[in-house]
């Protein structure tokens, strides 16, 4: 037991968990999906808690820079209200769940849930100190998101066993996730929370 479980003072940050990155939509994570039971392992333990739980996703406008239509290196992905930019079915988010929707500008890329957003703000007024991060994916949105938050002074746990990654090279994931740990993020399980 670690004994580094939710509180009032967490915030459980559950990071582009949508269908559009699952398998069966439009930029798929390999296996992208195998983080939903997990991740509603998460939520359960920081409702018990008392913990803030986030949910960001991608939301972009149809034509987002990031497409391939506008010379981006993606596919169009989770264009705002359309089914594929809908958190995965399985995700079991609780009413109270504070929603960022990012990357919304047209002429930007943002890969972090704290760009453009009010996520800070939003954290800050609960006197939120400490993170735990997972989702979607490991080597774009959730390295970004980590490494933010970090600068931005929180604690961060990232959710080893509740992340994906993309690979669009072999071992991005794996040197996303050493780039987040040698930034400060704690590695931990769900094993390390429930005993
Ligand atoms: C993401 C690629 C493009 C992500 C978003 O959520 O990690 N990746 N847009
Ligand atoms: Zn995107």
């Amino acid at each position: 037991m670690a004994g580094q479980g939710f509180d009032t003072k967490s915030a459980l940050v559950i990071v582009d968990v949508q269908r559009g990155f699952c398998p069966g939509g439009s930029l798929p994570v390999p296996r992208g999906d195998e983080v939903v039971p997990v991740l509603n392992a998460y939520i359960e333990l920081a409702q018990k808690a008392g913990a803030t739980i986030v949910a960001s996703r991608d939301w972009h406008p149809p034509d987002h820079i990031s497409f391939r239509s506008r010379g981006g290196p993606w596919p169009q992905h989770c264009v705002r209200g359309t089914p594929d930019a809908e958190f995965h079915p399985g995700l079991r988010l609780p009413p109270e769940t504070i929603v960022i929707s990012k990357a919304q500008d047209p002429d930007a890329e943002a890969y972090s849930a704290f760009e453009g957003t009010q996520l800070e703000a939003k954290l800050k007024e609960r006197a939120v100190e400490r993170l735990f991060v997972g989702g979607l994916a490991t080597d774009y949105c959730v390295k970004n998101t980590v490494l933010d938050a970090l600068r931005l002074g929180f604690e961060v746990y990232l959710l080893t066993d509740a992340i994906r990654a993309v690979d669009v090279q072999p071992g991005d994931g794996e040197r996303a996730i050493q780039q987040m740990l040698a930034a400060g993020a704690k590695p931990i399980k769900l094993q390390d929370l429930s005993g």
